[in-house]
């Protein structure tokens, strides 16, 4: 099967510059031939640049909302695009505001092609801020919550065909920073979340069985949302927003070996390395470790999750 790499060098979402640099960091790392090595055909798409849009001005609750708005109009056209075509789209941020665009555009492909569309947000966050709930303005924060249709957020899409993630459709994984409001509005709309408490509690192999049978029982398709935050700062400090208490390294591939042996996974977004804020370019590395298991790298092989593969 084909896989295509898309640069989205957007740092604006985000608090903190140097997420700019994400997309060329993961390039270093060796992403490209890590997959290749996997056996995929991979075709590396280069940086794409946000569509202009002089018309739209930016709020102190929506920072920099052309640039974003018009980075997620181009994302979304790509990632509709590579899905027609069957090419699976890695996305390679760039803040995470890119998923506003990458997740659209999966949503509607999946809407026209009758499939179900799933979402796992492996986050520090939760990202269900809105204009009236954001706390810094920076639309990094708000990209979960414009794709389950909460208002404010119209400008974004304008004119262009925006689609709705219903909410029961998200599950937010590995939270330990929400804020008030943000709590409380995922509460009300039913978002599944599992925060590093529960992940303490059961582990993530329970919590990841519940999400990969609900997805396979409706016959959908998972896009998976990495935001490096996700991780444990010790392991991956090349981020902006670290918080302690993330998934280790064990618990990381762990994830990413039984979201390949799902089968259900169609598009994912690498989200938020700032390689500015990196430490010898291990958390790309990492990132590119933990993809490389997403596709199937695995210590030895396994009877079932091979044929479950092939
Ligand atoms: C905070 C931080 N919830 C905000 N958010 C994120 O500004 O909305 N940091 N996503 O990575
Ligand atoms: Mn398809
Ligand atoms: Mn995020
Ligand atoms: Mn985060």
């Amino acid at each position: 099967s084909r896989i295509a790499l898309v640069g989205a060098p957007v740092e604006v979402g985000a608090g903190h510059r140097g997420a700019v640099m994400g997309p060329a960091a993961l390039r270093t790392a060796g992403l490209l031939p890590s997959l290749r090595g996997l056996g995929f055909e991979v075709e590396d798409q280069g940086d794409l640049a946000p569509r202009p849009l002089p018309e739209l001005q930016e709020t102190p609750q929506m920072r920099f909302l052309p640039e974003i708005a018009g980075w997620a109009r181009v994302l979304s056209d790509r990632a509709y695009a590579l899905m027609n075509e069957g090419v699976l789209p890695i996305f390679l941020g760039g803040d995470h505001s890119l998923s506003m665009g990458s997740v659209n555009g999966v949503l509607r492909h999946s809407r026209e092609a009758g499939r179900e569309l799933f979402v796992l947000w492996l986050d520090a966050h939760s990202d269900f801020n809105t204009p009236e709930t954001t706390p810094s303005g920076n639309m990094h924060g708000m990209s979960a919550a414009l794709l389950c249709g909460e208002p404010g957020l119209d400008d974004v899409f304008g004119p262009e065909p925006r689609e709705r993630l219903d909410p029961q459709n998200l599950t937010i994984f590995g939270a330990r920073s929400i804020d008030r409001e943000e709590r409380a509005l995922l509460r009300r709309r039913g978002v599944e979340v599992f925060d590093m408490r529960l992940v303490d509690e059961y582990g993530v192999s329970v919590l990841m069985r519940r999400i990969i049978d609900k997805v396979a029982a409706r016959n959908g398709v998972l896009h998976v949302s990495l935001d490096v935050d996700f991780l444990e700062p010790a392991i991956a400090p090349g981020v902006g927003t670290t918080v302690p208490g993330g998934a280790t390294y064990r618990e990381a591939h762990l994830i990413m070996e039984m979201l390949h042996d799902s089968g259900l996974v169609g598009s994912l977004d690498v989200v938020e390395l700032n390689p500015f804020l990196d430490d010898r370019g291990k958390s790309a590395l990492l990132l590119v470790d933990l993809v490389s298991s997403l596709f199937g790298r695995q210590i030895i092989d396994r009877a079932g999750a091979l044929e479950r593969a092939s």
